[in-house]
């Protein structure tokens, strides 16, 4: 029976064909009832894997732990890209960066792609109220076709602590002085890059968005909904409440073990993190004080703790409203970040460290509850399994698989790849590089290919089960041209060579 099952969503999630309401092995409660699946969708910007349920030993995440004991945690889930606006576009389209050509923060997929039907928008069209608040599509590139009512953004400052207003206030107006608008991104000005002002939480974006979320979920709790929830936080500035700061000792935090570029790395595949480096009193060049990397450190994790308190205010809400048993509840932090390991901070790389991404889901009846999934899996993937799931036909064209069969199964043979991709220099008419990289079961193997002549390639190889920090560049070494040979080809196979065999 369980062989036979897992057959069935195995060819179901492969040939994209109709789709039950209700898959048997899901049912629930809920199905009993003839109730639909909503989804809760949260949105957390710059989540890595630092997070209780994932492992991490001072993590204090107690309520994404809540959603990971009455789910699956996925533990080696890849973004396509690892940076805002093209890894949430990639997601939310269920397209790869090459398909969605979203590689920067400007470009709308709707100037590329305009036709594209994309995840809300699928449930929207399907009998859902779909629904978005804060950032879920990258800040000023919403897409109304996405939503059954307007998407709502909250308003708030950005810190806490007088003696930082008044600086802001200062920087915004030298600004305007040397005759710059500075609500421009590129003119924007940055503050402290951590604060720990003692602020209640809706004083801040992610406390008013909870607040809102509340009174949403009250609001359409008797229809089927589709709710994407953002949050900003742990996204640069690490402002939070200080009570987030206290419930960590600063002694707790370790530095990054390994510090450098990898040995015999192309440059290319570094990154200067120019994003930390806007922010006042960073340095512009060469690394950070220990005092401010110890900073750092404490404010990301208690940046990600007041995050997880609002999550945890809004499920709340889910069971008190009596909606905890047919809602899915899937949250994902839209790529991995660098806490100074290979003397790197921020996004930006092909790195592990940038690349993988937590993915947390949970669905009411699912027999699997508390289960770890170590299996390959790519946030172009969350689109069709959302859709399957719902009993929502699946969007034309999606480049990820559902992830379904690895619920009810987590230790079944999956994909044999996850992709990735960044693009590196170019800009004023120079076409620069895209370094594809692929991470397998071993391996990290990345090539950076010129855009547009047939200049040099460069690759860079990890061993991640022996070298699991990327120290070595093993792609320079003569001995293992046969295994850079096998791996090329199978990165020119792209995700489609990569999927599960039938
Ligand atoms: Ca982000």
């Amino acid at each position: 029976m369980a062989q036979l099952s897992r057959r069935y969503f195995l060819e179901m999630a492969l040939s994209g064909a109709a789709m039950s309401a209700m898959p048997a092995a899901l049912s629930s409660a809920a199905a009993a009832a003839g109730k639909k699946m909503n989804v809760l969708f949260f949105a957390v910007d710059d989540l890595k894997p630092n997070i209780g349920c994932f492992g991490d030993p001072i993590a204090r995440t107690p309520n994404l732990d809540r959603i990971a004991a009455k789910g699956t945690i996925f533990t080696r889930c890849y973004c396509q890209q690892a940076v805002c606006s093209p890894s949430r576009t990639s997601l939310l389209t269920g397209l790869r960066p090459d398909s969605t050509q979203v590689y920067d923060l400007e470009t709308h997929f709707r100037d590329t792609i305009p036709n594209v039907v994309t995840l809300p928008q699928q449930f929207k069209k399907h009998g859902y109220h779909a629904q978005g608040l804060s950032k879920i599509y990258h800040g000023g590139l919403d897409d109304k076709q996405s939503w059954s009512v307007p998407h709502w953004q909250p308003q708030t400052p950005g810190y806490g602590k007088p003696e930082n207003l008044e600086l802001m206030k200062r920087l915004y107006a030298e600004i305007k002085k040397a005759g710059k608008d500075p609500k421009q991104r590129q003119n924007r000005p940055r503050g402290p890059a951590w604060e720990d002002a003692d602020v209640p939480d809706n004083y801040f974006a992610d406390g008013a968005t909870a607040d809102r979320a509340i009174q949403v979920l009250r609001e359409i709790k008797d229809k089927p909904f589709f709710f994407a929830v953002g949050f900003l936080k742990p996204h640069l500035p690490f402002v939070a409440p200080k009570k987030y700061w206290d419930l960590y000792d600063p002694k707790v935090f370790k530095f990054a073990e390994y510090r450098e570029a990898p040995k015999d790395c192309p440059p290319l595949a570094m990154s200067s993190w120019g994003e930390l480096r806007a922010y006042y009193g960073i340095p512009k060049q060469g690394p950070l004080s220990p005092e401010q990397e110890r900073s750092m450190l404490h404010g990301y994790y208690a940046a990600t703790s007041y995050t997880d308190a609002q999550v945890g205010r809004i499920l709340d809400e889910l069971e008190k409203l009596g909606l905890a048993d047919n809602t899915i509840v899937v949250l994902w932090g839209d790529h991995g970040w660098h806490l100074g390991d290979h003397g790197l901070w921020c996004k930006h790389t092909n790195f592990e460290q940038a690349t993988r991404s937590p993915l947390l889901i949970s669905v009411p009846g699912q027999k699997t509850a508390g289960s770890r999934c170590d299996r390959l899996v790519e946030f172009v993937d969350i689109a069709p399994t959302l859709m399957e799931l719902c009993g929502v036909p699946p969007t034309e064209n999606l480049e990820g698989l559902s992830f379904k069969p690895l619920i009810e199964d987590p230790n079944r043979a999956w994909k044999k790849a996850a992709f990735s991709q960044y693009p590196r220099g170019g800009g004023k008419g120079q076409p620069g590089y895209m370094g594809y990289s692929m991470r397998t079961d071993r391996y990290r193997f990345t090539e950076w290919r010129p855009r547009k002549d047939n200049g040099e390639k460069f690759h860079e190889l990890y061993d991640m089960e022996k070298d699991p920090l990327e120290t070595v560049n093993l792609a320079a070494s003569k001995e293992n041209a046969d295994l850079v040979r096998q791996l090329s080809a199978m990165l020119d196979a792209g995700w489609k060579g990569a999927l599960p065999p039938r």
